[in-house]
């Protein structure tokens, strides 16, 4: 056995046996790779994910709205920072990390490339995506990389409370008139689909999945935690009266558990590849933001070597 087989050997071991992986500790070159990939796309969609509800926080039709939108995408910045660093104990450095975003060649989550067209959509993006994000995220704070897991077990924290306003927004449209309850179905009508999507292709179509499951990386495949989702959220869909658009869903008593129609799969790698209605846009965004903020970035820098400078100098 070689040297190194003997060390993947031994990292396996490890894994197996529940041991955390810590950034000091060996890795196999893929298992950092994979994790960098992984870990990057998760803060790239945090950060990508403020500017869709972003949009909406001078228009939040109450006082108490704004105020929960406000922290909800303070929160979502937070959430990109600490996911940043984490990745950033991998090795690779979070300026390199947005400079592959920025260029287009990294992925985000295919669900921020759909426009907010009104306010409902920001309850359906609380319930339904950061729904969808707790049923992920609660899976990978026990995932097997230290700094990825203990990100998550905060982050998920935070999510609970997003995925609650999200709910609360759409069963007050639901008690509403028939324009509000109209506007909450409408939204869900467009949100539903690619929700479902946010969990990645099939298994069978999902190149990444085996050996992360192996890794411990994930710890359950894409289609286990779909429908961990559709079960939880179609009970919470029926208590405030919102039809889920999906002709094939029907609960199954024996599996006790939903059965459900087709995803449109041509239209998730459209989106991924970046044709989706708001990809330019969403790309445009992120590098304004980075032009309009490099000011700042500069200034700092400048700060930090006069300082230093000057304790040279004493
Ligand atoms: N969107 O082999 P697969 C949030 C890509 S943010 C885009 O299954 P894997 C929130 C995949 O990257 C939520 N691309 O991959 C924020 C791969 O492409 P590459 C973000 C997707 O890694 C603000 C290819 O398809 N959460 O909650 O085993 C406000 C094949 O896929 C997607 C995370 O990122 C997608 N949905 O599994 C509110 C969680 N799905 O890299 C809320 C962490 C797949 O080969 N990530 N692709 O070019 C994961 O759990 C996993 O990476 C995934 C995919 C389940 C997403």
């Amino acid at each position: 056995m070689s040297e190194t087989e003997k060390l993947e050997k031994e990292f396996q071991e490890k894994i197996d046996s529940g041991i955390s992986i810590e950034p000091k500790d060996w890795m196999p070159e893929m298992y950092r790779k994979q994790l960098t990939r992984m870990m990057s796309q998760h803060a790239h969609s945090e950060i990508v994910g403020m500017l869709p509800e972003g949009n909406w926080i001078t228009r939040a039709p109450s006082l108490r709205r704004k105020v929960a939108l406000i922290a909800k995408v303070q929160d979502e910045a937070g959430h990109g920072l600490y996911i940043y660093s984490s990745t950033e104990t991998l090795g690779t450095s979070r300026y390199e990390l947005i400079d592959l975003l920025l260029k287009g060649k990294a992925k985000y989550s295919n669900i921020f490339n759909y426009p907010t067209l009104n306010w409902a959509d920001i309850g359906a993006i609380g319930w339904l995506v950061d729904g969808a994000a707790i049923v992920n995220q609660t899976m990978l704070a026990k995932t097997s990389y230290g700094p990825y897991a203990r990100a998550m077990i905060r982050i998920c924290k935070e999510e609970n409370f997003h995925h609650k306003q999200g709910y609360e927004i759409m069963a007050d449209m639901m008690n509403g008139t028939k324009e509000q309850k109209a506007m909450a179905q409408d939204a869900v009508n467009r949100f539903w689909w690619p929700s479902l999507m946010m969990f990645g292709p099939s298994d069978k179509d999902s190149p990444h999945s085996a050996q992360l499951l192996k890794w411990k990386v994930k710890k359950h495949g894409n289609d286990f935690l779909r429908q961990r989702f559709i079960d939880r959220t179609v009970p919470q869909a029926e208590a405030i009266g919102i039809k889920i658009p999906d002709e094939k869903l029907k609960y199954n008593e024996e599996t006790r558990s939903y059965e459900w129609g087709d995803i449109d799969w041509e239209e998730f790698y459209n989106v991924i590849k970046g044709n989706g209605q708001c990809n330019k846009e969403r790309l445009q965004a992120r590098i304004d933001a980075e032009e309009n903020g490099k000011w700042v970035q500069d200034a700092a820098t400048a700060y930090s070597e006069k300082k230093k400078l000057k304790k040279e100098a004493a």
